[in-house]
């Protein structure tokens, strides 16, 4: 398929430049959900085809859209539509949970099971003694394999023994908390903070040196309004909108 590009090398000074014509073409198939969310942007030589335009062309054309972050980049793999803004409702479930109910598939990447002493901040919400340690669990959590969060979750070892024998790349946190260790969820707290991401955590996320991500900290209690775990989630700041729905008290 061919579209008119710069084929004469000549432009009036009205015409659309020839990025803007990809730019603009790209822009359409989203809408017309020819290109829908998630799907895979024709190739660079593709386009630069379709449009008998250079590669030069193509590249500005999609780096204002990667800019504008409708489409991002998998190295290797290709320029994708972006899709996910994930409306996080603040409720008692899981990642896991929460991304099969938006007909998403959850996976996780394992990037740390530890047992290891907590820091201060750590033991004080889990409200052990000094001395008692914590499973550390450390993963990056994605959505249709595309990374969403990173999360560290610490758990008291006396509650659950045995924990660093569970495959977290497949099994559910909250999963293995309700059903293997039999612990009923009583209510949870949380903090909402944007926090810059450190460089390591930056590049697993957002694949990039430098950035600010959504930090949610969580302590979730038992219905003997004992902490059963604690964690740190950083969401992707592009993909995450916090939803608060608050309901009139009756009068
Ligand atoms: C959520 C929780 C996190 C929990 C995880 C369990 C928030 C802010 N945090 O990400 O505390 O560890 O879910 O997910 O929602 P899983 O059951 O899929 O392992």
């Amino acid at each position: 398929m061919a579209m008119d590009g710069q084929s004469n090398g000549k432009q009036s000074t009205t015409a659309k430049p020839a990025y803007k014509k990809v730019e603009d073409y790209i822009r359409e198939s989203m809408q017309s959900k020819l290109l829908p969310p998630g799907s895979l942007l024709p190739t660079e030589r593709e386009l630069c085809e379709m449009f008998h335009v250079s590669r030069m062309t193509v590249r500005q054309a999609i780096m204002n859209l990667v800019n504008e972050n409708l489409l991002f980049r998998i190295k290797g793999k290709g320029t994708f539509v972006s899709n996910l803004e994930i409306r996080k409702h603040l409720t008692i479930q899981g990642f896991s949970g929460e991304m099969l109910a938006l007909g998403l598939t959850p996976s996780s990447r394992l990037l740390k099971l530890d047992q290891e002493s907590p820091v201060e901040e750590v033991r004080k919400a889990l409200q052990l003694e000094s001395g008692e340690q914590v499973y550390h669990i450390e993963r990056l959590r994605l959505a249709d394999g595309r990374p969403m969060a990173l999360e560290h979750s610490y758990l008291p070892l006396h509650l659950f023994r045995g924990l660093d024998q569970i495959d977290f790349e497949v099994s559910s946190l909250y999963d293995t908390i309700l059903q293997k260790y039999r612990i009923p969820i009583g209510y949870l707290k949380q903090d909402i903070k944007a926090v810059r991401l450190q460089k390591e955590d930056a590049l697993i996320l957002l694949e990039k040196k430098h950035g600010f991500c959504l930090q949610i900290t969580r302590t979730l209690y038992n219905r003997n309004n004992q902490p059963v775990e604690f964690s740190k989630s950083k969401y992707h700041p592009e993909k995450y909108l916090l939803s608060i729905d608050v309901i009139q008290n009756p009068v």
